[in-house]
């Protein structure tokens, strides 16, 4: 059905792998729009409970397909398009998600591709790779959400340093700094993806979803608001078949089984 991505649905959990490995997964046009579509299905199918996003081959992602566009010096490309209908438009849909996207990061996330994955609620990546914001190796900006992120992750610091040098950072020491979550060794990732995902996979969904919107509104509110937010929240996830089933089950001494209702 896809060109340059594959969407793979099984039981509870969707994978979305970028598949153009001998451009190391760069975004084209083509694989701008069909990311798109399947963020969207993903997004409609209600029995669905985690999705990753990995890259095929030995990259996770090079960000935006350099070939695909050669300005010349006295050209005056649109990249804030680009951006609109491209970047900004797959990671409003990621966000809109409702229940958690994992960033499988199997090798090199850069530029976009580094974008796309810290854009994710948990991020496992490869000790193998490495997250370089090229941005600045190009005579551009971090963009995909990166000056609001990197700040946010690892404070401000690193941030401009790694925005302005375009230093690749390894992926034990993006755990170090905090910008994600874990890094394994190569031979044990599929195993610890595999387990992560089953995990989330079996946990209460929609409470899940509700701690990704309330931890990322967080960084916007004052205290204040953040109190209003997780009043309503919790009222939302009192609400749910897993509440019920999460104290009958602690009252049974027994482990839960949650539905994802
Ligand atoms: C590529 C790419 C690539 C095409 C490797 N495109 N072919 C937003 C708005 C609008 C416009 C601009 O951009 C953006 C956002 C952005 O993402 S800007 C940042 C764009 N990305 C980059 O600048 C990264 C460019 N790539 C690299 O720096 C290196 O390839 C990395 C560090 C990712 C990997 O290095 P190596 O492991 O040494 O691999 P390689 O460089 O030999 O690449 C392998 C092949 O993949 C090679 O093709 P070839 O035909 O020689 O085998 C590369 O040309 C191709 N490739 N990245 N972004």
């Amino acid at each position: 059905m896809f060109e340059t991505i594959e969407l793979s649905i099984s039981g509870a959990v969707a994978t979305i792998t970028l598949n153009r490995p001998d451009r190391l997964n760069a975004f084209s046009k083509t694989m701008h729009r069909e990311f798109q579509q399947a963020l969207e299905t993903v997004a409609s199918h209600d029995a669905l409970r985690v999705v990753t996003i990995t890259g095929a081959g030995r990259a996770f992602c090079a960000g935006q397909d350099l070939g695909e566009r050669q300005p010349d010096k006295d050209s005056k490309p649109d990249l804030g398009e680009t951006l609109e209908s491209g970047y900004n438009k797959s990671l409003r849909l990621l966000h809109a998600i409702k229940i958690p996207v994992v960033a499988a990061v199997n090798g090199v996330a850069a530029g976009a591709g580094a974008g796309i994955a810290l854009n994710c609620d948990l991020v496992l990546a490869k000790k193998s790779a490495r997250f370089i914001q090229a941005f600045s190796n190009i005579g551009l900006i971090p963009d995909s959400g990166m000056t609001w992120y990197l700040p946010r992750l690892i404070g401000s610091a690193r941030a401009r340093a790694i925005a302005m040098l375009g230093t690749p950072v390894d992926a034990e020491t993006a755990e170090e700094w905090g910008m994600i979550y874990r890094s394994v060794a190569d031979d044990d990732f599929d195993m610890e993806l595999s387990a992560l995902v089953d995990n989330l996979a079996n946990r209460p969904t929609i409470a899940l979803g509700l701690i990704k919107k309330a931890m990322h509104e967080s960084w916007s509110n004052t205290l204040d608001q953040q109190l209003d937010l997780e009043r309503d929240y919790q009222r939302i996830a009192g609400l749910t078949r897993d509440f019920a089933e999460g104290v009958t089950a602690f009252s049974e001494k027994r482990s839960p089984r949650f539905e994802g209702r």
